[in-house]
Formats: C-alpha cells, sequence, structure tokens
C-alpha cells in the first residue's frame, strides 16, 4: 500500500471511485452493442478498471478497522458492496488473461456483466446512507488532482502491459474481449440464445419468409424459392460473429440479399428502417442502407444452416454483435420508424 501521503485526500479518492464506477457501468453496457468502431470503449473500461483496483485498495485500506468495530447495516451493505466490487474487477481481469469459469454455462465475462449489474442497486443503498460532496476546494486542489491524473496514467501503463500478456495467453482474442471459436468449419461453432429463445425445429414445408410492411408488394418465399449457395441469384458474405458473451467466429455465409428482397418487394424509399422478425417474436431492425447489404443466410460455408444456428434463415448483420443475428426469421418489415420495444423483445422472447 503507498503511503497515505501519496493518496489523494479521502473525499477525493471517495469521488473517484463513484466516477469510476459509473463509467465503468456506461462503457459496459454500451459495450454490450459496441460495433468495431467503437474500440475506445473497451479500452477506456479497462484502463479506468485498473485504476479502481488502487483507488478501491486506498479506500479498503482507510476503512477497514470501522468493519472490526461491529456489524450494523450500514457496514453489512458496505462489506457487500466491497465483495461485489472486488469480484466484478476479478472476473474482468481474469476474463482478459484467459481464464475460464467454474460455473458451467457462464463465461467469466457473463458472470462479470451480472455482478457490474448487481452491484449498481447496492452502491445506491450505500450511497443514501454515507454520501457526502466533497469540498470544492479538496477536490480542484492541485495536488489532489495531480494525483488521479497519475493513477490513471499508470492505469493506462498496466493496461498497456496487461494487454501484451493477454495476447499472448489467449492469441485468439479480439479488442471485445472474445475468443475465437469454429471460424471456418460449418455449423460447429457454438449456438447461443441470447436469453430463453429456443424454438422447436421448424417444418420447412409450413415455413413462409414474409416480406412485407412499407412495400407496394406484400411478397411470401418458400423455403425452395430461396438461392442455394453459388446460384447467380444469391448472395454470400464473409462476416464476424462476437456474442457478447465472450466468443465469436468467422464463416462465408450463404443466401438471399436482403436489398434483393426489397426490391422485389418495392420497399418505400421513404421508410428507413427493416426489422426481422424470427418465428418466436424475437426481433431487430437496422437502417435500410445497412439492411440491403445484409444477408439472409441458408448456408454457413456451404453446409445448410442446422436448427440450433437459425434453419431455414437467419440475418447476418456484419458489423453487429452477435446478438442482432436474428435467427429462424420468417418475415422482413420495412418500416417508417425504429423500434425500441426490441429490446424487451429479445429479453422476454421465449418465456411463456
Ligand atoms: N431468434 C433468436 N435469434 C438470436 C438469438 C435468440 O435468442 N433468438 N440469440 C442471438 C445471440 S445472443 C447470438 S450471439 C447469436 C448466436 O448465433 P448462433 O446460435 O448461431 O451461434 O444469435 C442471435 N440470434
Ligand atoms: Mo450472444
Amino acid at each position: 500500500m503507498p503511503r497515505q501521503s501519496l493518496a489523494p485526500s479521502p473525499s477525493v479518492v471517495d469521488l473517484g471511485i463513484l466516477v469510476a464506477v459509473l463509467t465503468e457501468a456506461v462503457t459496459g453496457l454500451w459495450s454490450l452493442t459496441a460495433s468495431p468502431d467503437d474500440g475506445w470503449l473497451f479500452v477506456v473500461h479497462g484502463v479506468v478498471g485498473l485504476a479502481l483496483v488502487v483507488l478501491l485498495g486506498l479506500k479498503f485500506w482507510r476503512v477497514w478497522r470501522r468493519v472490526t468495530g461491529g456489524l450494523n447495516r450500514t457496514i453489512a451493505v458496505s462489506i457487500l458492496l466491497s465483495v461485489l466490487a472486488v469480484a466484478a474487477l476479478v472476473t474482468g481481469v481474469a476474463w482478459t488473461l484467459g481464464g475460464t469459469s467454474p460455473v458451467p454455462g457462464l463465461t467469466l465475462l457473463v458472470i462479470h456483466g451480472y455482478l457490474g449489474a448487481l452491484l449498481l442497486p447496492v452502491l445506491l443503498v450505500h450511497l443514501l446512507a454515507r454520501f457526502r460532496l466533497p469540498d470544492r476546494e479538496t477536490v480542484t486542489e492541485r495536488r489532489n488532482a495531480l494525483k488521479m491524473g497519475g493513477l490513471l496514467v499508470g492505469g493506462a501503463a498496466v493496461w498497456r502491459l496487461q494487454q501484451g500478456v493477454a495476447n499472448d495467453l489467449v492469441p485468439s482474442r479480439r479488442f471485445t474481449g472474445s475468443r475465437e471459436e469454429g471460424t471456418g468449419e460449418g455449423n460447429a461453432f457454438p449456438v447461443t440464445s441470447w436469453v430463453a429463445d429456443d424454438p422447436g425445429p421448424i417444418p420447412v414445408d409450413d415455413w413462409r419468409l414474409a416480406v412485407r410492411g412499407a412495400v407496394d408488394t406484400p411478397r411470401e418465399f418458400q423455403y425452395s424459392d430461396l438461392p442455394e449457395p453459388g446460384d447467380s441469384t444469391g448472395d454470400e458474405t464473409r462476416a464476424l460473429l462476437d456474442c457478447t458473451s465472450g466468443w465469436y467466429s468467422e464463416h462465408d455465409w450463404q443466401g438471399v440479399r436482403v436489398g434483393d428482397l426489397l426490391d422485389a418487394a418495392g420497399a418505400d424509399p421513404d421508410a428507413d428502417w427493416v426489422r426481422f422478425r424470427a418465428v418466436t417474436g424475437y426481433r431487430w431492425s437496422l437502417p435500410r442502407e445497412e439492411a440491403r447489404d445484409a444477408v439472409l443466410a441458408t448456408h454457413v460455408d456451404g453446409e445448410r444452416l442446422s436448427h440450433g444456428h437459425g434453419f431455414p434463415v437467419r440475418l447476418v448483420a456484419p458489423g453487429r454483435r452477435g446478438f442482432q443475428w436474428v435467427k429462424w426469421v420468417d418475415a422482413v418489415e420495412v418500416r417508417y420508424k425504429n423500434d425500441p420495444a426490441q429490446w424487451l423483445a429479445t429479453l422476454v422472447s421465449g418465456f411463456d
């Protein structure tokens, strides 16, 4: 532990912890939808997380005597909060360094996310009991500002070192923290549902793909209407599926270009959104121009999609996180507005 003279004033440490935790919450949540242009989110999340380790160390050093003085409700909340914070930091760092989870079916990254989410309401209770606004002079005092700045620079330096180690330990790591699984091997990659969506096999004779909404002529296609891999009317795209639970897989996807479906139905050029709906009600929307270049895939690396991967068709949305790649699609809907309720649909779909 550094001597207390090297530490910022206690009230500044406390404020720093609050700001850091809120930063982690925002960047952590935001990272779930991050596109390849949002790499900086993960950098901020990592650097601030490492600075938080030091801030919490300083705080624990200062307050641990209080805990040994006996238990009351406020102290119990503080202890719970400390345990959650340490567990969130440990799982986050361990995931980066290639650690594997003791809980089957839950990666360390997912556990890290749950711990972070659990921590926020406990933090709120803790703040309601203990929050004091530090006075302005202390916060802006030059030596405090310098020490906090030093902490961030230190966090950035350790983060760089840690990235080097992590890239050695987990060579397939992406900037999102995800690890490679089954690239180029057809259907042999993980099957994931976002929450509970898990329909039975879809009888292809009854299945239809509807193109509807803001279109001149609503259309319906049977499976046999869709192009086979290699057909001149078909499309193939190489794209990487990156699931927020911590794995990614890159494949050649064969199917039909969404733009061709929209042209076949005569989509209204003023309608800015295209919504992809699964047989279960799970759905996601893309801006029209992006949707036009997306593919509704029937095949992966030339293999017919397995049921788990979305047979008869699944959306391939390059640059989007996995949860937006809707599986078991049966409708493409051209719309004038985006669909904020789609968030809820992805969470509740599959519960009945
Ligand atoms: N209908 C539907 N589509 C879905 C999901 C789902 O639960 N239901 N899960 C999504 C998530 S979280 C991911 S990562 C990918 C996983 O695709 P895979 O199971 O083919 O690997 O599908 C997405 N598409
Ligand atoms: Mo996912």
